[in-house]
């Protein structure tokens, strides 16, 4: 039996918590005492707390992060009336701040905020031997020197390697001063020594790890470190190879773009905040971003690279209107981005935007995430509907299944595709919405030029956000909900939004439509969408790129890391 047991619930199965491994690598002497166990919070917490009890350790560590924090204050209720002498200890975010305030802290007997790689591992040693007798409740961790740190890498089993996202870090800490992040609160940024990092990426890709998400807040912000990691990656190219990397949007210098511009498309991923347009929001949460040089990058990014963009946008920030937020989404779709993720704010404890609440009138739902709920510029009906806005936008947009079809809702020169031998249906051809495999005539569909959203060239007043605000509004007046709408019941329902409510013509929208549904080398298609369906054949070059990826590049789909495989973990 262990004496440590490290564990944390998980946003899904599919991530594997790096936090954790980082104190694990650090326990030294103690490691071969510890064990990880790890859940996610899709499980229940009676039965994580079965689990927990069955290893019987004698220190209990939990990693609280905001997704888990409800569920993980009921497994602590019930770990704390059937365990009573068990230590637990709590660190992540979650609990770093606001302390005081949170109810789980009660049943905890230390908290360790901060970054806790060395500091939980000396905790450990005092509660083992009881050199220290009353290690105090609270216990604010040194910020680590990060080269004195023992490197976490090895700790992901070949299970996390096949099956999960595997994250790492070459370094910590952001710069900037975003009020409504975390990490705004990190300053000083620190690396991680560069050889040492890059051997460990080796061994990694030796031990067959081709997808790497990088955690690092800035990527871009060290130019030599981010030229050499690129490098690495440039050296070890493979069609399975897919690196993703948070950056910042202004900075790309040429010394970058030229290394960049090597990796074949799909390779790389950018996450890209961007988060408001408005200068005057932008101004008050204190974060800086040059507009120019960032519409400069997206256009280079989308003219000279095979980068997958996938862009950040925060709805409610304190001022900012549904005309401003629109107005930013539009332009946001203008520099092309495939994926454009639509967040509602949250007030995350610790972040210094609470110093707006009075002026703005922010009111936070109280129970975690902490979305907004309604702002003085933003009431909470119309907050209401921005939230199915992004939940309607994911769906449609940024999962890559209509990637042609749907800028037809807001481009406005509706030229006709090239026609099908039969593309020219009834108003309504969806009667019986099933799907069939195969054509009917044996013909399949190929991967045709897709309609880019240029600005300008809007049938709803030239407005994407417009164009998908009434698309949502729409939805929402039928009764969708937004989750669990199997995929042909999308394209019937977009169908009958585009062409029978709004007018485009069928001749011009089916064949975008069917078109769509093939690309990923589906071999099926609805019934009512064979009349539009071309001769051309499909396109089935191999790609084994995360999903959505493959799609916004036309590629075929490979089936996701199978997420069923849920046992705890050693
Ligand atoms: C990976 C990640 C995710 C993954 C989930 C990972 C998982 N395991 O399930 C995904 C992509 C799903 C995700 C989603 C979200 N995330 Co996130 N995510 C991260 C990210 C990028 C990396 C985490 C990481 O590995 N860090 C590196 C390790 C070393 O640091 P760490 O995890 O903090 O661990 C250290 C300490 O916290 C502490 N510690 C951790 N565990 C334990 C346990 C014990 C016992 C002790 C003593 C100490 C301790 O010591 C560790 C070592 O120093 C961080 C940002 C960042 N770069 O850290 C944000 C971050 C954790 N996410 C955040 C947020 C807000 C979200 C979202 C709400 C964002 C959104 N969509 O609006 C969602 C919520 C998801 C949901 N379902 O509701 C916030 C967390 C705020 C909070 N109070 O928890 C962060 C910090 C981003 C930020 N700067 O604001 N996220
Ligand atoms: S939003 Fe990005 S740039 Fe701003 S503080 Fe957070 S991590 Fe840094």
């Amino acid at each position: 039996m262990p004496d440590i047991v490290l564990s944390t619930l998980n946003a899904k199965y599919l991530h594997a918590s790096f936090g954790l491994r980082c104190l694990m690598a650090n326990l030294g002497e103690l490691q071969l005492r510890a064990k990880i166990l790890e859940f996610d919070i899709n499980q229940r917490p009676l039965e994580i707390a079965e689990a927990l009890l069955e290893a019987a350790p004698k220190i209990l560590g939990l990693g609280v992060y905001v997704w888990n924090a409800g569920p993980t204050l009921e497994l602590l209720g019930i770990l704390r009336r059937l365990r009573p002498d068990l230590k637990i200890v709590l660190g992540g975010p979650e609990v770093s701040y606001e302390w005081d305030q949170q109810p789980i802290i009660g049943l905890a007997d230390h908290v360790i905020t901060g970054e806790a790689d060395l500091a939980f591992a000396s905790l450990c040693r005092n509660l083992l031997s009881g050199t220290d007798p009353r290690p105090p409740k609270l216990i604010a961790a040194p910020v680590p020197d990060v080269a004195a740190l023992a490197s976490p890498y090895e700790l992901y089993d070949a299970r996390d390697l096949e099956h999960r996202v595997v994250y790492v870090e070459a370094s910590r800490g952001c710069p900037f001063t975003c009020e409504f992040c975390l990490s705004s609160l990190e300053i000083p940024v620190r690396q991680f020594p560069l050889e040492p990092f890059l051997s460990a990426m080796q061994r990694l890709h030796d031990r067959g790890l081709r997808r790497f998400k990088f955690v690092d807040r800035t990527f871009n912000l060290n130019l030599a470190t981010s030229r050499r990691i690129l490098e690495f990656f440039l050296d070890r190219l493979s069609p399975e190879l897919f690196v993703h990397f948070e950056m910042i949007p202004d900075r790309l210098p040429a010394e970058l773009r030229e290394l960049i511009a090597r990796f074949p498309a799909g390779t790389l991923q950018f996450e890209v905040g961007i988060q408001t347009f408005d200068r005057q929001v932008e101004a008050r949460i204190s974060r800086r971003q040059n507009h120019d040089r960032l519409a400069d990058n997206f256009q280079w990014l989308r003219q000279h690279s095979g980068v997958h963009l996938h862009a950040d946008l925060i709805v409610g920030l304190p001022g900012e209107t549904l005309e401003s937020f629109g107005q930013g989404f539009d332009r946001l779709i203008g520099l092309g981005p495939q994926e454009i993720q639509v967040g509602i704010l949250k007030r995350l404890r610790g972040t210094p935007i609470i110093r707006h609440d009075a002026e703005w009138q922010m009111v936070y739902n109280p129970h975690p995430p902490y979305e907004v709920l309604s702002t003085r510029t933003l009431d909470f009906a119309t907050l209401a509907r921005l939230r199915r806005f992004a939940k309607f936008w994911d769906l449609f947009g940024n999962s890559g299944n209509f990637v042609e079809s749907l800028p037809l809702l807001w481009v406005s020169d509706h030229r006709p595709a090239p026609a099908s031998d039969e593309s020219n249906p009834k108003s309504s051809p969806i009667g019986d919405a099933v799907t069939v495999d195969g054509l009917r005539d044996g013909s399949a569909l190929g991967n045709s030029k897709t309609v880019s959203p240029t600005p300008g060239k809007s049938a709803r007043a030239g407005s994407a956000f417009a164009a998908i605000l009434a698309w949502s509004d729409w939805l929402q007046a039928q009764g969708i909900k937004g989750h669990g709408i199997a995929l042909p019941r999308q394209y019937e329902l977009l169908w009958r939004w585009s062409v029978e409510t709004s007018g485009i013509p069928a001749e011009i929208f089916g064949p975008a439509l069917a078109r769509d549904y093939r690309r990923p080398g589906r071999a099926d298609l609805p019934t009512w969408l064979i009349p539009f369906a071309g001769a051309e054949a499909p396109l089935r070059r191999p790609a084994r790129l995360p999903r959505r990826q493959a799609r916004h590049l036309g590629l075929s789909e490979q089936p996701e890391p199978t997420a069923d495989l849920r046992a705890p973990r050693s």
